[in-house]
């Protein structure tokens, strides 16, 4: 299958990142796009190309004006307020805090559209969410105009951010914006299953009234790990949407034979909605040495994934999100697609 890349993508380059209580080493690192483009090409998956620009129109049918806004302006304004290293927000509109208001001030605005605090925004992170969105959406097209499988080597990752914030690692929703750019060009029904260790609340809550666009997402209860604040088994949509959101949340410590039931259940659900083109939002961190996760995947565990979904023999788009385990990440992820490919 041919993979979509777009060296833009390695210019967000943070440096740190407040995590476990501490300012500690960057994990969202460029390194990671590297190993996997190696191991793409030394593993001869096929071609890789470029993305093509979609311009803002896919972006603005997923996330806010007001966000996209602030999101293009942001580093011009955190340079104005006399800043000059990567920003991380602080202060957030939680309950009884009004959300409604955007501050003047940039503090303000970082915390009003972010979730969480271990994010870093630098001068290149936007237009490197742009690109990995163009990646996502050149798969997605790929796919739509008849390829069997193609390959979005997205990063940074997507599915953390919601409508009109970015967080987890996350500025664009790539898997949404493919699957709306899906739906706007004539592909009726679209199926996201994200396997990334971490739950896809972004993901979830762009889709969470639609009966168009079936969420299903396996990952560490939420209980026990981030994002915590969605995730959680009785969360299955809302209104239109009642029923089109299923989740799958795991106990930490879960190996390949604790997970597979829980995929045999997703894949059910897939067979009965029998969508046009299925995302794979495809984080490699339930690896057993992820350095962030607590899953106990083998490398070898990769390659059945991709045999299983194979199986259900529907369009695929390929959309990469987490993984931190560097060394084995390009190994991982492509033991994925390798095993999709040979079914
Ligand atoms: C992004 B993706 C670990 C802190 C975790 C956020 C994790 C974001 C994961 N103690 N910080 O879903 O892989
Ligand atoms: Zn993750």
């Amino acid at each position: 299958m041919k993979t979509v890349f777009s060296s833009l993508q390695l210019d967000h380059d943070p440096k740190q990142e407040i995590s476990d209580g501490e300012l500690k080493p960057a994990v969202e690192i460029p390194e990671r796009a590297r190993i996997v483009l190696r191991t793409v090409e030394d593993r001869g998956l096929g071609e890789i190309v470029a993305p093509e620009d979609f311009g803002l129109r896919p972006l603005q049918r997923v996330h806010a004006p007001d966000y996209l806004d602030f999101m293009e302006s942001f580093w011009s304004r955190w340079t104005a307020a006399g800043r000059s290293r990567e920003a991380f927000p602080f202060v957030w509109p939680v309950r009884t805090l009004r959300a409604d208001v955007a501050p003047d001030h940039i503090d303000g605005l970082l915390g009003r559209y972010s979730m969480d605090a271990g994010t870093p925004l630098g001068e290149q992170t936007f237009a490197a969410a742009k690109a990995s969105a163009n990646t996502a959406l050149t798969a997605a097209k790929l796919v739509k105009e008849g390829e069997k499988a193609a390959f979005g080597l997205c990063r940074p990752p997507g599915h953390h951010s919601g409508r009109d914030f970015f967080g987890g690692y996350c500025f664009l929703n790539n898997a949404a914006i493919a699957a709306q750019w899906l739906r706007d060009n004539g592909t009726d029904r679209v199926a996201i299953l994200d396997v990334d260790y971490h739950h896809g609340n972004g993901t979830q809550s762009i889709f969470y009234d639609r009966s168009d666009v079936l969420f299903l997402s396996i990952h560490a209860d939420p209980m026990q790990e981030y994002p915590y604040f969605l995730g959680h088994a009785d969360e299955t949509g809302e209104n239109a949407g009642s029923g089109f959101t299923q989740n799958w949340p795991l106990p930490l410590g879960t190996d390949w034979e604790g997970y597979a039931p829980a995929l045999e259940d997703a894949c059910r659900w897939l067979q009965v909605f029998k969508p046009n083109i299925l995302i794979v939002s495809l984080g490699m961190d339930c690896y057993e040495n992820d350095p962030i996760s607590g899953f106990k995947f083998k490398s070898d565990d990769f390659t059945r994934l991709g045999q299983r979904l194979s199986a259900l023999d529907i369009p695929t788009a390929f959309l990469m999100e987490g993984g931190y385990a560097v060394d084995a990440l390009g190994t991982n992820c492509v033991n994925v697609l390798k095993g999709f490919e040979a079914g």
